[in-house]
């Protein structure tokens, strides 16, 4: 139901592909239990079955109730890209932007934010800790990551999930602001590329038209403006190599809380 049109042979190829990368990112000691690796890939929806073993590895994120939600979700880092191209993107209220999608995967695509509401979402209240000392309570509305994911089929060599984003930094190799993840906390089933808001649209001040949440981390792994997610075996080529832009200057890579 929550099908995209595309050739059904390419989609299944890239199941395939991601859970085999799925498979990857588990460890090699489950491909040696050959009970298990064959009925994987025999399963209706191998890809699924992978994602939800791979998904619950590790603990969910505290969630909360509409009563605790912050009276304003307050904005921090950039509040509008300085960009001809983003701006006229939001003058149309973004009906022509696209995500991108590519690096290893072994079908690189565009999902308009019609066809990336189109698939399966989810709807989380959770706290957002950032370190420059303050914290806000938001409602998050937007698409699990891994169901991106899946649509594209990781490469086995994938090991990371790179967010590209739309806001120039000025004075950095990198030009733009742009963050990475690992693929525990990219198949996470709290991981999602926010489109909503307290019920609302994503404002431009937090980051519209998509903005990632991984909830387990701290804000500014929280890329904003995403323009475009790359798939890489290494992020040493990216940027300063440190995985992120504010990484590059001396903040840990993992802000797991
Ligand atoms: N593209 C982009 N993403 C970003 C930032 C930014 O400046 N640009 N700031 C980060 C930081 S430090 C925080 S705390 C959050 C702030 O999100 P908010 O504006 O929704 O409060 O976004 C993160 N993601
Ligand atoms: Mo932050």
């Amino acid at each position: 139901m929550d099908e995209i049109k595309g050739g059904g042979r390419r989609r299944f190829l890239g199941r395939v592909a991601a859970s085999i990368a799925a498979l990857g990112a588990a460890g090699c000691d489950r491909l040696s239990q050959t009970d298990w690796f064959p009925k994987v890939l025999g399963v209706a929806d191998p890809v699924n079955h992978t994602l939800a073993k791979l998904a619950t590895r590790k603990a969910m994120a505290q969630e909360f109730t509409p009563g605790d939600l912050s009276p304003t979700f307050r904005s921090n880092g950039t509040a509008e890209p300085d960009n001809a191209q983003y701006a006229a993107l939001a003058a149309n209220h973004f009906a022509d932007y696209a995500l991108e999608v590519g690096g290893l995967v072994a079908a690189p695509r565009r999902f308009t934010l019609a066809e990336l509401r189109a698939l399966r979402s989810r709807t989380q209240i959770t706290r957002h800790d950032c370190v420059e000392g303050w914290s806000a309570i938001g409602q998050w509305t937007g698409v699990p990551l891994s169901a991106v994911l899946e649509r594209a089929g990781l490469r086995p060599e994938a090991k990371y999930i790179v967010f590209h984003c739309a806001d120039p930094m000025e004075g950095t190799p990198e030009s733009r602001y742009y963050e990475s993840i690992g693929l525990d906390d990219a198949l996470h089933p709290q991981t999602i590329l926010a489109y909503g808001l307290n019920g609302h649209d994503l404002p431009v001040a937090n980051g519209a038209p998509l903005r990632l949440r991984v909830e387990r981390q701290l804000g500014y792994k929280m890329a904003k403006y995403v323009m475009r997610i790359e798939a890489v075996e290494s992020f040493a080529k990216i940027g300063g190599g440190k995985g992120g832009y504010w990484e590059d200057r001396g903040y840990e890579w993992y802000a797991g809380i």
